[in-house]
């Protein structure tokens, strides 16, 4: 198979498309929550951009896209893609550079001529950052039945919707979701392409990697009761203050992470009323802890516990992944090939489909590119288009070798 020239790849036309939904004029990040205007957006640009490739696109129970190259009845279905939905402020690489690789992967294979022997699978996972209903990986975890239906129903958002209802909204039958066993067992093989979280391909100096695995890693909840009074007149013997113990669970977690060799980060906050002249009635503080491996992690959250007096509330939990071998050592394989560059092998504390699909025994693995500066979840998130070439040549490497019968 001759190796696709990396020069091979234009980006441009597809980010062009996507580039301007749901950014924030103020900061530059995005703002493309779960069934949310900007995610419906992101969802007509992607039925679009398959539509003028001739991808038969369908919308499973979940809310998953699928864009077909070949039978999706067939099996043993190449799948890969990622995400469109971001964090809060998010960049615009985590997640989108996985879907348009994917598109453009596609792209590549044609012009060279290649007629998959199986059925190729461009996918875009509903809700994959939890950002609305604190969930991760709402849309694979509910295909794969690593999330049960009426919890995921239940989920509600700062504003009190219900996923049920925000997927009514946007024209979803909530009622629908569920697990989907007989896709996943068309499923032959996964590869998501994922900008590196992170500089290790920075440090070095390689444009593509591959994922050897994904740390467990978890989503935990804490609240705090205090007494609602007027911020200039209640004595301080008299207050109960919850953002004392809050204070003291953000320096917690800090502490036990340094302590066990973990991160551990408490990043979003609710204080009610929220007012600059009130103590707080209540407080809830979101603790995301991960580590090398579950014990490291759960350590992590009884010591944050024990400092905050509360219980953590497990919201969301992540086993440890590690991607299999067979898929790993053929797509450094590809990597290899197509950029004439070594494709290192990379641990990630970040959570992705290709691990829920891993955990739900399909064969996965995952293709990293590049960030020069390692920063993501921010607007400064970037990766070079040059890496962004290797990427898809990589991908298209990879799947022309998943796909080859
Ligand atoms: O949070 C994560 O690990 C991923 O970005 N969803
Ligand atoms: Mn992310
Ligand atoms: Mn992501």
């Amino acid at each position: 198979v001759t190796p696709v020239q990396v020069t091979d790849v234009d980006l441009a036309p597809l980010w062009s498309g996507l580039a301007g939904i749901g950014r924030s004029p103020d900061t530059g990040g995005y703002r493309r929550f779960a069934w949310t205007p900007a995610d419906l957006d992101c969802r007509e640009w992607f039925r679009a951009e398959a539509a003028a490739r001739q991808l038969a696109v369908e919308t499973d129970r979940n809310g998953n896209l699928w864009a077909w190259w070949g039978d999706p009845q067939g099996g043993g279905a190449v799948v890969t893609g990622s995400h469109l939905d971001s964090v809060p402020d998010g960049g615009g690489y985590d997640g989108p550079l996985g879907v348009v690789s994917a598109l453009a992967a596609v792209d590549v294979l044609r012009r060279r001529g290649v007629t998959p022997a199986r059925p190729v699978a461009v996918t875009v996972f509903a809700d994959e950052e939890g950002a609305r209903f604190g969930v991760a990986c709402v849309g694979s975890r509910l295909l794969t039945g690593q999330l049960e239906p009426d919890r995921a129903r239940a989920l509600t958002d700062p504003d009190g919707v219900t996923l049920a209802e925000a997927m009514r909204r946007a024209g979803h039958d909530p009622q629908a979701l569920g697990p989907d066993p007989e896709r996943l067992s068309r499923i032959g093989a996964v590869v998501e392409l994922h900008i590196e979280q992170g500089r290790a391909l920075a440090d070095l100096d390689a444009p593509v990697g591959v994922a050897s695995g994904i740390w467990p890693h978890g989503r935990f909840r804490l609240d705090f009761a205090g007494t609602a009074n007027h911020a200039g007149t209640t004595r301080l013997a008299d207050r109960e203050d919850p953002m004392l113990p809050l204070a003291v669970t953000v320096l917690a977690a800090r502490a036990a992470a340094k302590r066990h060799e973990a991160l551990a980060t408490v990043g979003r906050v609710d204080v009610r009323p929220n007012a600059t002249n009130a103590v707080p009635g209540r407080a809830t503080a979101w603790l995301d802890v991960r580590g090398h491996n579950e014990r490291i992690v759960r350590a992590v959250v009884r010591d944050v516990a024990a400092a905050a007096g509360v219980p953590a509330a497990e919201e969301s939990w992540t086993p440890e992944v590690n991607f299999d071998g067979s898929i790993g050592g053929r797509l450094r394989g590809a990597a290899a090939e197509a950029t004439g560059a070594d494709a290192p092998a990379l641990p990630t504390g970040a959570g992705h489909d290709a691990g829920i699909l891993a955990a739900a025994g399909r064969p996965a693995g995952m293709l990293f590119v590049r960030n020069p500066t390692g920063v993501s979840h921010a607007p400064a998130e970037h990766a070079e288009p040059a890496d962004c070439r290797a990427g898809v040549a990589a991908l298209a490497e990879a799947l022309a070798r998943l796909a080859s019968g």
